[in-house]
């Protein structure tokens, strides 16, 4: 038979455990001790809470532009909570939640977003690598990450996060092609937000789903209500198992949405409407979690304002932490190289005369470059 249609071994499949109406699939809802349930929250909290303050200091001139996580926190903290610390976790920008979760201090993170290099320096006992902006660039190094932990043979996995408009980047797929054929143990996931700046989703790829791309290269794949943190730490459990256990890389589409302005130097009004962020607002993932717990008994509203509270003492104490660093501008030369390289030191020099010049009052500009 000259034709025939190709029967293709791979699974996708949707997952949704708990429904922006408090609908529960009690067949499906993963087990977490209430313990880990109240700090899930408090970090869910934490990363909306200090999404605020981030951006609040931009609009103040305290930090640089801003990429805000609003709306978006389930589908990074799932991940974050599915790995144990000997895991590695390389984050794109929109993954407070899960850094927070893994021990960064939110000094640090706000350091990061007002330019200085001391933000993406990772913190003893942390397997991260730092924030990532050039979009798709993480995918590589994940991807080499992953790799690694296969070749050091201790288990270890490694998740790597990438954007809706990220998967349309060469990056994106050489790691996907890579992962497949090298059997990597990793757990690439999309936050499929809708929006890449102002492309929306259906202009980004013809594929019906994000999720179908994994097929493509030899491996399954999940497309998960990534709003609703139960069904993203279910498919996170299940991935990371099968990377453990040698089963290889597993894609995981996360439906969320961009609540927020893409950057403090954005303005959506220009290109969604209203009633679409209304929509996703009603989807909220952090009082999706909070009406969880309460019917469960693991809240109440008490215990909902004292971890407010203390919330906002840690945000005060990491602001303040924040302001007392004192920045140096010529760090930025000396943070690459062991040795500065002729055009940084040129680079340099330039500099140091133009803060001379600006100290010495003087109007004309000086030229001198060496
Ligand atoms: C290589 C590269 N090209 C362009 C940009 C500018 N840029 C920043 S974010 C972004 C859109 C990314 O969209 P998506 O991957 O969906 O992530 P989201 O911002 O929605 O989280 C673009 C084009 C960049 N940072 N890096
Ligand atoms: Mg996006």
């Amino acid at each position: 038979m000259p034709r025939k249609t190709l029967e293709i071994p791979r699974k996708i499949e949707w997952l949704s455990v708990l429904d922006h109406e408090g609908n529960l699939d009690k067949k499906l809802e993963p087990k977490i001790p209430a313990e880990d349930l109240r700090k899930l929250y408090k970090t869910m909290l934490n990363s909306r809470m200090f999404d605020e303050r981030c951006f609040h200091m931009q609009r103040q001139g305290r930090i640089g532009t801003y990429g805000p996580t609003k709306g978006q926190e389930a589908a990074s903290l799932g991940f974050a909570y599915a790995i144990g610390k000997d895991d590695w976790l390389v984050p794109s920008f929109r993954e407070t939640a899960a850094m927070l979760w893994r021990g960064w201090e939110m000094d640090k993170i706000l350091l990061w977003w007002a330019g200085n290099e001391a933000g993406a320096s990772v913190a003893e006992g942390i397997n991260d690598l730092p924030i990532c902006v050039p979009v798709a660039s993480q995918c590589q190094y994940g991807m080499g990450v992953a790799w690694g932990c296969k070749l050091r043979g201790k288990g270890q996995v490694c998740i790597t996060f990438c954007g809706d408009g990220g998967t349309s980047e060469g990056d994106f797929h050489e790691a996907m092609n890579f992962a497949g054929v090298y059997q990597t143990p990793m757990v690439m996931v999309i936050q499929n937000n809708q929006w890449a700046i102002s492309i929306p989703r259906e202009s980004q790829t013809a594929s019906q789903t994000i999720a179908q791309k994994a097929v493509a290269y030899g491996f399954d794949a999940f497309q998960v209500d990534g709003n609703d943190l139960l069904a993203v730490i279910v498919a996170a459990r299940e991935a990371v198992e099968k990377a453990r256990k040698g089963g290889g890389p597993t894609l995981i589409e996360c439906i969320t949405y961009r609540l927020g302005v893409h950057t403090t130097a954005d303005d959506p009004k220009k290109y969604r409407s209203d009633d679409e962020v209304k929509e996703w607002e009603a989807k909220d993932p952090l009082p999706r979690l909070r009406d969880y717990l309460i019917k469960k008994g693991v809240l109440d509203e008490k215990g909902d304002q004292a971890v407010r509270d203390e919330i906002k003492a840690a945000l005060d104490a990491a602001t303040h932490k924040f302001e007392q660093y004192r920045h140096d501008q010529y760090e930025m030369f000396h943070h690459m190289f062991a040795d500065m390289t002729p055009e940084l030191q040129r680079q340099m020099a330039e500099l140091k005369d133009y803060h001379e010049w600006k100290e010495s009052g003087k109007k004309r500009q000086p030229s001198r470059v060496i």
